[in-house]
């Protein structure tokens, strides 16, 4: 048995190395993503022209091109993937986040990119299967399972539920309602179609009712939590069917299956309904109703996400209020190296390792690769600075202690707050 490996403020040679190793070493648990099991067949997305087709990559195309939004659309996505290539790619350098995720992800996955050709990009991922994909992504990122975004009402999701679904240990469902939530009037109808006794008066009889839609879902899915995506004026005092539903349904039934409620809060929709899924945006939510409903149902867990960067010191400093709230993610427009960075930096300055640092929100099976490359490069930056801190005072660190951190932050504190009983 070796001796353990101690760094004090004299020996700190070979701690960074030390610290980059484990998390690159450490398997992650993403807890937020858009992937799919393979048994969902469409639904997961890979290869190079989805890559390039992200919305994300999407937006940034109309940012230099005059194509016309229903011109664009009418192509057929490996024309819209070789618009994209060439704009953003040729004829401008792809240092965007976005862009260079597509190549730091085709990097790691053995393409040189010194002299790059799209169509022999195209005809190497063809030769793909989805299960040999599946597992060259999920080593190449070294992630030990994904959390998916699992929609009831979905045309293409919702038999693969019903005829029985065969878990496959490397994705775990999540239950996804924002249609039901953020649209009552105009989902409920949904409900009724699906046999559950429910009219868009949110009587108690229809609570009984929603509550039993959710229950059989959360345990159809085996869903881990119960997430939603919320507009910046979310509150909770306005009366509306959504804050009802969430108080009188969705909170009991989380309870009573102990999974989390997961809000991820400043989305505005269809900004720009043209761009379709590149359309949204974000704005800066008041944190009152995630105050109120920590505060008022402290056997609940929530799980929070802010999507404005205005939100998150604030955000955190709600975190430290609340032991039965788990912040999670650098989300969206914030997943970027300056912002990431500065979250987490402050997340830990605040709360310790007690959070979630990172999501993938990965659409397609290739970008997870590229998003924890990017991410795992800054989390080490910072514990390496936060560690050296510590040294500074005196204090020692051991591998073992910094290993015993790194699991927490890329998969343990996930865990253990889902079998956390308050
Ligand atoms: O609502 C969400 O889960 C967001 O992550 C959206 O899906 C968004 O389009 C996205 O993919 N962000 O990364
Ligand atoms: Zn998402």
């Amino acid at each position: 048995m070796s001796e353990p490996v101690v760094y004090t403020r004299e020996t700190a040679v070979g701690l960074r190395n030390a610290i980059k190793q484990i998390v690159e070493r450490t398997p992650v648990t993403d807890i937020h993503t858009h992937l799919y099991a393979p048994v969902f067949g469409p639904l997961l997305l890979r290869g190079i022209d989805e890559m390039l087709t992200y919305h994300y990559l999407v937006a940034e195309y109309f940012r230099y091109a005059d194509t016309s939004y229903e011109t664009f659309w009418a192509w057929p996505k490996t024309q819209q993937a070789d618009a994209i290539w060439k704009t953003l790619f040729l004829d401008n350098s792809p240092i965007s986040e976005a862009c260079r995720g597509v190549l730091t992800a085709l990097n790691l996955l053995g393409f040189d990119l010194a002299s790059p050709d799209l169509a022999q990009i195209r005809r190497e991922f063809a030769r793909l299967d989805v299960e040999e994909h599946v597992k060259l992504v999920f080593d190449a990122a070294n992630i030990k399972s994904a959390v998916m975004t699992n929609d009831p009402f979905d045309d293409v999701e919702c038999p693969v539920w019903k005829a029985g679904y065969t878990p496959d240990s490397r994705f775990h469902a999540v239950l996804r309602i924002d249609p039901l939530l953020n649209d009552w009037e105009g989902n409920c109808h949904r409900l009724q179609d699906a046999g559950y006794n429910v009219y868009q008066r949110l009587t108690s009889r229809c609570i009984v009712e929603v509550r039993r839609f959710l229950d059989d879902w959360v345990k159809r899915m085996n869903a881990l939590y119960m997430a939603v995506s919320l507009p910046p004026d979310f509150v909770m005092d306005d009366g509306s069917a959504r804050a009802c539903l969430i108080e009188e349904a969705v909170l009991p039934v989380a309870q009573a299956n102990n999974i989390p409620f997961a809000m991820m809060i400043g989305v505005t929709r269809n900004v720009n309904p043209a761009l379709k899924l590149a359309g949204d945006s974000l704005g800066t939510a008041s944190l009152a109703p995630l105050e109120y409903l920590c505060a008022t149902y402290p056997k609940n867990k929530f799980m929070v996400t802010y999507l404005a960067r205005e939100n998150q010191h604030a955000a955190a400093v709600t975190a430290r209020k609340f032991r039965n709230l788990l912040l999670f993610g650098c989300w969206w427009f914030l997943n970027n190296p300056s912002l990431i960075e500065e979250m987490t930096r402050m997340r830990i300055e605040l709360l310790g390792t007690s959070i979630i640092p990172q999501h993938s929100d990965a659409r397609v099976l290739d970008q997870a690769v590229y998003k924890w490359a990017h991410s795992r490069e800054i989390i080490s930056r910072v514990l390496r600075h936060k560690y050296a801190d510590l040294l500074e005072t005196g204090w020692t660190i051991t591998e073992d202690a910094i290993r015993r951190d790194v699991e927490k932050l890329l998969g343990g504190n996930f865990w253990s707050f889902l079998q956390r009983e308050l």
